[in-house]
């Protein structure tokens, strides 16, 4: 479905705006896409940069700078994916090339323990009160099975709840979706995932505390933990409705179950102490990954020492990985968090993304066009609708055939949206004044061929 001979990509470019142009516009990205096909699974290494959800192929980058990324056809664009979250900075940051490069000089792996490692847990113990204890990792996902896998292991029960709309990486536990009735054992969501072990997980809607009790009710005794985004991030950006994460917080407590937060894309984005710090809620464990690895593989699960100490070597819990804490993505990790941790990097994100909503609203009203704009901090999702975005039955209701012509629209206009309507909108410390008025007048030119 997503790899298409050179002649697909040229017919859709013709929707996309004057073919003569366009063609040559990407004519690179399309011959590079046609060839990658030929090697990788539709084309790339992660489905979601295929374009699949943008029924388009993707521009290959070449490079990027600070807020802007270019494709292999000499293309620039204002870049609002920044990686999928991990770019807080901007790309090519000195700070962060320059302590990579001095690392990679002393050598790019050991396996065995360094400074950079210590220094590195310790300023993510600092920044989050309800960790104590850190183990490095190199991803995402591999942070969220390690803390699933912990909480098994610490309360000795075994099925763990999730929120339907949030993605916590691709562990065969979290490939699931919601079970026949509320609040029943799930069902796997991709091929190769046995029933045996979807059916440890709950998936109840994400807003809906009534959902939470009632499974924590159903497997009363059975429940390792509760695991959610604390912000909803990959079903486009869906805040937590008020007292839903406090809530939660009671109810684990009640009833002896463990809560995980998923802040690998809220983590050092929301706050330096992330979404925990932002609603004042403290987690049982926490998954970290992206903006800690300032653009390397890097990732992280912490918590309280009387959990993190049951994993190997100190306990029997086992984890291990050839690359964690790995010096190259310490040190871009360490160069990351010490510039995050400098006065008025928050506010600075919190100003340019303000006027980035503001903007973007102010264009859709302009042109008519219904739009729901959410965003907390520095992320946001733009939904092509009239009413509220609450959960991930909402987002699935809005009008994603007007989100993919917005999103050919900006990339036609300089302006690189992440190729999904079930992503967020990244704005970084690179991003200037002018980058985000640029990105409103390509908006205001978009929104009014979408109204048209
Ligand atoms: P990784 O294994 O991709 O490093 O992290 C998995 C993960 C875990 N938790 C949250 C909240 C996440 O958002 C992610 C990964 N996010 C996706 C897109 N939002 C990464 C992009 C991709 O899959 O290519």
């Amino acid at each position: 479905m997503f790899c298409k001979s050179f002649d697909y990509f040229a017919d859709i470019l013709m929707i996309a705006g004057e073919m003569e142009e366009n063609q040559n516009r990407y004519r690179e990205s399309a011959r590079a896409f046609a060839e990658a096909c030929r090697v990788l699974p539709g084309g790339v290494n992660s489905p979601v940069r295929a374009f699949g959800g943008v029924d388009m192929g993707p521009v290959f980058v070449a490079g990027a700078k600070g807020s802007k990324i270019f494709d292999i056809d000499g293309n620039e664009y204002i870049d609002y994916v920044g990686s999928w979250g991990p770019m807080i900075l901007g790309h090519a940051h000195p700070s962060v090339i320059g302590a990579v490069e001095a690392a990679a000089r002393k050598g790019t792996s050991f396996g065995a323990p360094t400074l950079a490692e210590t220094a590195l847990a310790q300023k993510i113990i600092a920044a989050f009160d309800s960790i104590e204890k850190v183990r490095l990792l190199s991803s995402g996902t591999e942070a969220v099975m390690t803390a699933i896998r912990l909480a098994r292991g610490y309360t000795k029960k075994d099925i763990i709840i999730k929120m339907a709309g949030c993605y916590h990486g691709h562990s065969d536990s979290l490939l699931v979706a919601a079970g026949s009735g509320l609040a029943e054992n799930a069902i796997a969501s991709s091929a190769g995932v046995p029933d045996s072990v979807a059916k440890l997980t709950v998936v109840v809607p994400y807003n809906d505390i009534e959902a939470v009790k009632a499974a924590l009710a159903k497997h009363k005794g059975k429940i390792a933990a509760v695991l959610v985004e604390p912000v909803g991030a990959n079903m486009g950006v869906v805040p937590p409705v008020e007292g839903y994460l406090e809530t939660i917080r009671e109810l684990c407590d009640a009833d002896d179950v463990l809560l995980i937060f998923d802040e690998v894309i809220t983590g050092f984005r929301l706050s330096l102490g992330g979404a925990q710090e932002r609603f004042g809620i403290k987690a049982d464990i926490t998954c970290l990954g992206k903006i800690i690895g300032g653009g390397l593989p890097a990732a992280a699960v912490g918590g309280r020492v009387d959990i993190m100490d049951i994993l190997a070597p100190t306990g029997p819990v086992y984890q291990a990985g050839t690359l964690s804490g790995n010096p190259i993505a310490t040190a871009a990790a360490n160069a990351t968090l010490d510039i995050l941790a400098e006065k008025g990097c928050y506010e600075k994100l919190e100003s340019s993304a303000a006027m980035l909503e503001a903007g973007l609203a102010e264009a859709a009203k302009e042109a008519g066009v219904a739009v729901t704009i959410n965003r907390v901090g520095s992320i946001q999702s733009c939904f092509f609708t009239d009413r509220p975005v609450r959960t991930f039955a909402d987002v699935q209701s809005t009008d994603i055939q007007r989100f993919k012509k917005f999103f050919a629209g900006m990339l036609g206009r300089g302006i690189y949206l992440a190729p999904s309507a079930y992503e967020a909108m990244f704005v970084s410390l690179a991003h200037s004044t002018d980058d985000i008025e640029r990105t409103i007048e390509a908006a205001r030119g978009s929104f009014r061929q979408i109204g048209e």
